[in-house]
């Protein structure tokens, strides 16, 4: 046995007992590389997901309805953080991880590449697309990198606050005058299948899958994860008098799930490589706020050395 296949039995009976991995421990090569590729995703997903949001922080109907939304998008900006500093610790600088965002050579969620067209788009955001990643990152407080677990524990108690102010945003919509009922149900037709494309691609097509459940990186597969979110939500668009656009949707006694249509994976596609609606001004929008945000970068750098210099002194 190489001294390789020793180290690498060793990780994975570690993983079994459900023992966290930490910054220093020994792992392979694969699983590190892995871990950097979701977590810079997931944090990118965080900070351009700010983005359709804070759209609307000047036009929220009350000033109760915008302190809610300037909340959100602040925690947002803060789960960004959290994820680039767990990025950090599998030994990646915060500026490359950055600068792949920044040339579009970095993936984040196709779901932030749609616009946000009304006020009851801000109600769909936080009811299906908060509720879509909370399912989703549920499982990620168990994921066995001890950082990412633990960043996942705040994360997911501020998402789940994030999904009950929207759904709470599209119960009012949907209980007022015919207009809004009218255009809450436009939103749900709009943002239902592009939530369901931010689970990921089949369990078929999804080439990262198999590695990262066997090293407990996810521990639910994107299609289970989907089917979960399907069954909760229908109900709570039933609650609300909504319904789910989806001609196929239909309870299953036998199976005790909703069986429902197909996702359109030519668009998802397409999404994901940069041709989505709204991919280019989402990119546009990030490299202006990093080019305006130069100032402060320089500025904390120079009172940092300026500390370090006395500190020497
Ligand atoms: N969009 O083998 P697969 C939020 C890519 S933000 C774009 O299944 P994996 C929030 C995938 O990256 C929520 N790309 O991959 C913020 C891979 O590409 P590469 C974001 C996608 O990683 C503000 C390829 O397709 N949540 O909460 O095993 C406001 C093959 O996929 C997408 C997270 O990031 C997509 N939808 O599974 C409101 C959670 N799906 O790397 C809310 C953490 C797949 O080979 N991430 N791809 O080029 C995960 O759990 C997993 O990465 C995924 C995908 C389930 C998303």
């Amino acid at each position: 046995m190489t001294d390789l296949t020793i180290l690498e039995e060793r990780f994975q009976a570690k993983i079994d007992a459900e023992l966290k991995i930490e910054p220093k421990d020994w792992m392979p090569e694969k699983y590190r590389k892995n871990l950097i590729r979701q977590i810079s995703q997931h944090a990118h997903s965080e900070v351009v997901g700010m983005l359709p949001e804070g759209n609307w922080i000047t036009r929220a109907p009350s000033l109760r309805r915008k302190a809610i939304l300037l909340a959100k998008v602040q925690d947002e900006a803060g789960h960004g953080l959290y994820l680039y500093s767990a990025a950090e610790t599998l030994g990646t600088s915060r500026e490359q991880t950055i600068d792949d965002l920044l040339s579009g050579k970095a993936k984040y969620s196709s779901i932030f590449n749609y616009p946000t067209l009304t006020w009851a788009d801000i109600g769909a955001v936080g009811w299906l697309v908060d509720g879509a990643a909370i399912m989703n990152q549920v499982m990620l407080c168990r994921t066995s990198y001890g950082p990412y677990a633990r960043a996942m524990v705040r994360i997911c108690k501020e998402e789940s606050f994030h999904q009950r102010q929207g759904y709470e945003i599209m119960a009012v919509l949907a209980n007022g005058t015919p207009e809004q009922k009218e255009m809450a149900q436009d939103a749900l037709n709009r943002w239902w299948w592009p939530s369901l494309m931010m689970f990921g691609p089949t369990d078929a097509n999804s080439p990262h899958s198999a590695e990262s459940m066997k090293w407990k990186i996810k521990r639910q597969s994107n299609d289970e994860l989907r089917q979960i979110f399907i069954d909760r939500t229908v109900q709570q668009a039933e609650v609300i008098g909504l319904s789910v656009p989806d001609p196929a949707l239909k309870w299953n006694e036998a199976t005790q799930h909703y069986d429902w249509g197909t996702i359109d994976w030519s668009e998802f596609n397409n999404v994901v490589a940069g041709n989505g609606p709204c991919n280019k001004e989402r990119m546009v929008a990030r490299n202006k706020a990093h080019d305006e945000g130069a100032w402060v970068r320089e500025a904390a750098l120079a009172y940092a050395a300026k500390k370090l210099k006395r500190k020497a002194a």
